[in-house]
């Protein structure tokens, strides 16, 4: 059996942002998963065009939601060719009646307990409409082959992931439903083996918080220490109480950590639920974490039900005030599945359902205390101020620690803001568009003003 496995872009219009830096490591699992005697061929749209007419048997699509309507359209072209079908990823885990529409089966979850037995339902013509095996225990070791798709990369980096699940369970997110609440661990000794057979030398942990579990990112860091890499990965900022584990990271590689702030205004903090819920615990924390020369890459979100537009200079001033080295500006999205999403869906504040535009970049619901437009503008405009020259060069010298990556991070986020910057007359005609089909609801505030 010849099997395709498939990562779709957003628009295939649009693929020349080329965003992903790295391989997708989902379909470097499944061909983990996959006995030797089928070929493999992986395909990742993004940086390379999908052979329509290769000779497979069975096609594997992963997605998530903004990629979703695409899966499909690819799903449906490969039907036509008298293929079959399978859907797995994020969405089609959370919404597997919609993802069935388009494919022949759909894998609800994790692939580790489910592919093999899959692929042999299929050489057996039985196979099913849903595969599922809940929270499937990581103590096998896959071998994953992806340093071959390297060359493709700017950043050469390899992506690992060490642990699944969340004990968090915040209104906007999905991963706990998709994951679990419990945190399941990869062995250490099978992460350092993949570590070295992937004779890399730059990794990033996609681990929604590489240190969720201190006394395994402890053995973890120790191990890693003697194979002189580097690596990137998420962490939450209750880290910077820990200055031992900080330490271990530091010295086992560590050069940048993705923080998810999500909000600055100490209103939203409070109902936010994490550890540290205050301005000056955050100040702090972040503090301790450069002390360690750690690069770090916040990530925040604009669009909660208590923003203004005063939130957004608030926001650009925490940043600037803490010399945050670069930052992500998201726009809330009600990922299906989400408190958020159940909550905008009822209130009757979608803009619109097109999967497409669920990308942390497109205003899809009416906020709260804002027009969508607002949001959308006043985003952009934090994220170009953040991108300025100006910025870039004051926040410089407190980001010794890796002055390239510094430089190259900041650099590829400047040229990103200003693509946006360019193509948001056409963005804007559709926002305004979806805001004039959709009448919505004032917000008790916009009455108030009234
Ligand atoms: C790494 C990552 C990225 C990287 C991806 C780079 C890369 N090349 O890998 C980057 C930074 C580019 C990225 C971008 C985005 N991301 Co992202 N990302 C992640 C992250 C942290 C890890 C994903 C991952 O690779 N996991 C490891 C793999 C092994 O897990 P997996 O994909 O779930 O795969 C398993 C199963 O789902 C299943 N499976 C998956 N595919 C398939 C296919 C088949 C056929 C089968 C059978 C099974 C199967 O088997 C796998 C093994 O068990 C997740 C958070 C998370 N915890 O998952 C967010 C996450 C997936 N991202 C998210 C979002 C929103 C985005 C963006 C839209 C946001 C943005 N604007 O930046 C963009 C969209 C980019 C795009 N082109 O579509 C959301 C998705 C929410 C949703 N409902 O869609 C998540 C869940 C984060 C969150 N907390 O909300 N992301
Ligand atoms: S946002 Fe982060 S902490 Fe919150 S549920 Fe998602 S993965 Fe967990």
């Amino acid at each position: 059996m010849k099997i395709l496995l498939i990562s779709p872009c957003i628009d295939d219009e649009t693929r020349s942002r080329k965003s992903m830096l790295m391989p997708q490591l989902a379909l470097f699992i499944l061909a983990g998963l996959t006995p030797p005697e089928h070929p493999v061929t992986i395909v990742e749209e993004e940086i390379e065009p999908v052979p329509m007419d290769l000779d497979c048997d069975l096609v594997g699509l992963s997605c998530m939601t903004s990629n979703a309507p695409r899966a499909y359209a690819l799903a449906a072209e490969f039907k036509r060719r008298g293929k079959t079908v399978v859907l797995g990823g994020v969405h089609p885990t959370i919404l597997p009646e919609e993802a069935l529409r388009h494919a022949d089966s759909v894998v609800i979850g994790e692939a580790e307990g489910v592919w093999p037995q899959l692929l042999d339902d299929y050489e057996k013509g039985r196979l099913q409409r849903t595969y599922h095996s809940p929270y499937p225990p990581l103590d096998t070791y896959v071998p994953i082959r992806c340093h071959k798709g390297l060359k493709k990369g700017l950043f050469r980096i390899i992506p690992v992931m060490t642990t699944r699940g969340c004990p968090y369970d915040c209104d906007f997110c999905c991963v706990h439903d998709i994951y679990g609440p419990k945190v399941r661990h990869v062995p250490v000794e099978n992460v350092i083996r993949y570590l070295i057979e992937s004779g890399g030398k730059r990794f990033m942990f996609l681990d929604d918080n590489i240190v969720g579990d201190p006394r395994y990112a402890r053995e973890l860091f120790r191990a890693m220490k003697p194979l002189r890499i580097k690596w990137v990965g998420q962490a939450s900022l209750s880290f910077a109480r820990d200055t031992e584990l900080l330490r271990l990271a530091a010295d086992s590689g560590c050069g940048g950590l993705f923080i998810g702030l999500e909000s600055v205004s100490e209103s939203r903090l409070g109902q936010m639920r994490k550890s540290l819920n205050k301005v000056e615990e955050l100040e702090k924390a972040i503090k301790a974490l450069m002390g360690f020369g750690i690069i770090l890459m916040a990530s925040v979100i604009f669009g909660f039900d208590e923003d203004t537009a005063g939130t957004f200079g608030e926001t650009l001033d925490f940043l600037n005030r803490n010399r945050i080295a670069t930052a992500q500006f998201n726009v809330l999205t009600p990922y299906p599945g989400t408190r958020t999403y159940r909550q905008l869906k009822d209130g009757n504040r979608l803009l619109t359902e097109d999967w497409k535009y669920y990308d942390h970049t497109s205003v899809v619901y009416k906020p709260g205390r804002m027009t969508p437009s607002e949001l959308a503008l006043g985003r952009l405009r934090t994220r170009e101020e953040f991108t300025s020259i100006f910025s870039i060069i004051k926040r410089f010298p407190y980001n010794l620690g890796h002055p390239l990556f510094y430089l190259a991070l900041n650099i590829y986020a400047r040229r990103l803001c200003k693509e946006q910057i360019r193509d948001y007359p056409r963005y804007a005609a559709r926002l305004s568009l979806l805001e004039a089909q959709k009448p919505v609801i004032p917000s008790e505030s916009e009455l108030a003003r009234a």
